[in-house]
């Protein structure tokens, strides 16, 4: 099967697949012919299929990894593929074991001198975490899924003094409430239908600039032969190329759409936060939860402070997937172990036009560099999200450690150009 943004579901990966020449994942550097005849119809205990925890990155062969797991049984279920995908990223054998620590007290980090620490914005430390009991995202029924916000609202509403806070349910939530959320960076990116992408277009058009937009329309339906012969969806072709106001659009994560992680959005997701917006907990989005400490400004030891303590209560009332080997289970092999993504938006004009230089240093100190809304994105105004690569096989506090590190290493080098 030769793979592609043209396969529509993970059956329609029938035989071996054949990744385009230039894809980078992990899934066709170690998907061998062998381990596909071995895996090919295997699924978990759970019914996730093998070809199901592909998908993503047969589709989307731009993927940097390309699978997902739909249970903590998947990592055993498919331990062929998934062990040397593990084993590369992480540097995790199959004997090693996970270690945790997360006390804030121990980190090496005096604070960043004012002029340094001005060149950061924000900062902003998340855990994930699944429930024992259950699939993972990919996994789940639409029933399980509603059971699973229910037990963690509970669980939530049981925070008091700084971390007491509130459930917003997606369903229902208007559009611009969420889109000021996600533009603040406090919400996850959304999902939208091409009908709801057109009516967000629409919105707020006077009758002058519907009827352009109408006419634009009728002229792309005559396009529509041309793209039909692309292979693509004319429907789509349509909703997505005009952007006759800049309106932006927002799309939800394909990676996630490939792996079934959008069904029945938004049903069953939601966002609970304090007051001030500093300790948030997403809901049903990638992994079930995704405890997230964050602020303005550089102060990480309060930000890994709160962390840990709102992670050790919730610890108190919920029981979460967890193994002496792969640390917490999450859905996306990437965040085994400690789930645990520190990060800065910094402001790096100097050495972000040196690339090059910006990426080896981020290599050195074991950090990645994403755009400032999410990862897939690009950045804006020369800031950028530096966060530590690992997640497995070492402690939280030495994962916030390696963050720190690259940061200082990266100001040091801003300062001197
Ligand atoms: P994650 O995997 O950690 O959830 P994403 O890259 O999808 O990360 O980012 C999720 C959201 O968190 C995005 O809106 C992003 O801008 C925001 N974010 C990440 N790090 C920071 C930070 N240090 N300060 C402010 N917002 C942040
Ligand atoms: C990829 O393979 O590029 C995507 N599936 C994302 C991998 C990074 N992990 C993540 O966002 N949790």
């Amino acid at each position: 099967t030769l793979v592609g943004s043209h396969l529509k579901t993970a059956e329609d990966v029938v035989d071996y697949p054949h990744f385009p020449d230039g894809t980078k994942s992990l899934l066709k550097k170690h998907l061998t012919p062998a381990i596909w005849n071995e895996l090919k119809d295997k699924q978990d205990k759970h019914g996730f299929t093998f070809k199901q925890a592909i998908f993503s990155g047969c589709k989307n062969t731009d993927s940097g990894i390309g699978v997902y797991a739909g249970s903590h049984d998947s990592y055993a279920a498919f331990a062929p593929l998934m062990d040397k995908i593990i084993l590369d990223y992480h540097k995790h054998g199959k004997s090693a074991k996970h270690v945790s620590d997360m006390d804030a007290s121990k980190l090496k980090a005096p604070p960043f001198a004012p002029e340094d620490a001005a060149m950061i914005v924000s900062t902003r430390i998340r855990v994930g975490r699944n429930l024992a009991d259950y699939p993972l995202g990919p996994g789940l029924s639409k029933q399980q899924r509603l059971d699973i916000m229910n037990t963690v609202v509970k669980a939530l509403e049981t925070f008091e003094g700084d971390l007491q806070g509130k459930f917003y349910p997606l369903q229902g939530m208007s559009k611009d409430v969420q889109n000021k959320l996600i533009e603040d960076h406090f919400l996850f990116k959304q999902v939208s239908t091409p009908l709801q992408t057109a009516r967000e277009r629409f919105k707020d058009l006077d009758k002058m600039q519907y009827l352009m937009n109408l006419c634009v329309a009728v002229l792309d339906i005559i396009k529509i032969r041309r793209v039909n012969a692309l292979g693509q969806s004319p429907f789509i072709y349509i909703m997505t190329r005009r952007n006759i106001r800049g309106i932006k659009v927002l799309e939800g994560d394909r990676f996630l759409e490939a792996c079934n992680l959008n069904r029945e959005w938004p049903e069953g997701r939601g966002i609970f936060h304090n007051d001030e917006k500093t300790f948030l907990v997403w809901v049903n989005e990638e992994d079930q939860l995704r405890i997230i400490s964050m602020q303005q400004g550089a102060d990480l030891h309060k930000v890994f402070e709160r962390l840990q303590r709102a992670t050790t209560h919730i610890e108190k009332v919920a029981k979460f997937a967890h193994d002496s080997h792969l640390g917490y289970i999450t859905s996306c092999p990437t965040n085994l172990g400690t789930a645990l993504r520190a990060s800065v938006h910094i402001r790096l004009p100097k050495l972000s036009q040196r690339w090059d230089e910006f990426q080896k240093i981020a290599d050195e100190f074991y950090v990645q560099i994403r755009g400032i809304h999410g990862e897939h994105s690009e950045s804006t105004d020369a800031t950028y999200d530096i966060s530590n690569k690992r997640r497995l096989g070492r402690s939280e506090k030495d994962l916030v450690q390696d963050m720190y590190n690259g940061v200082k290493k990266m100001i040091e080098r801003e300062k001197q150009l």
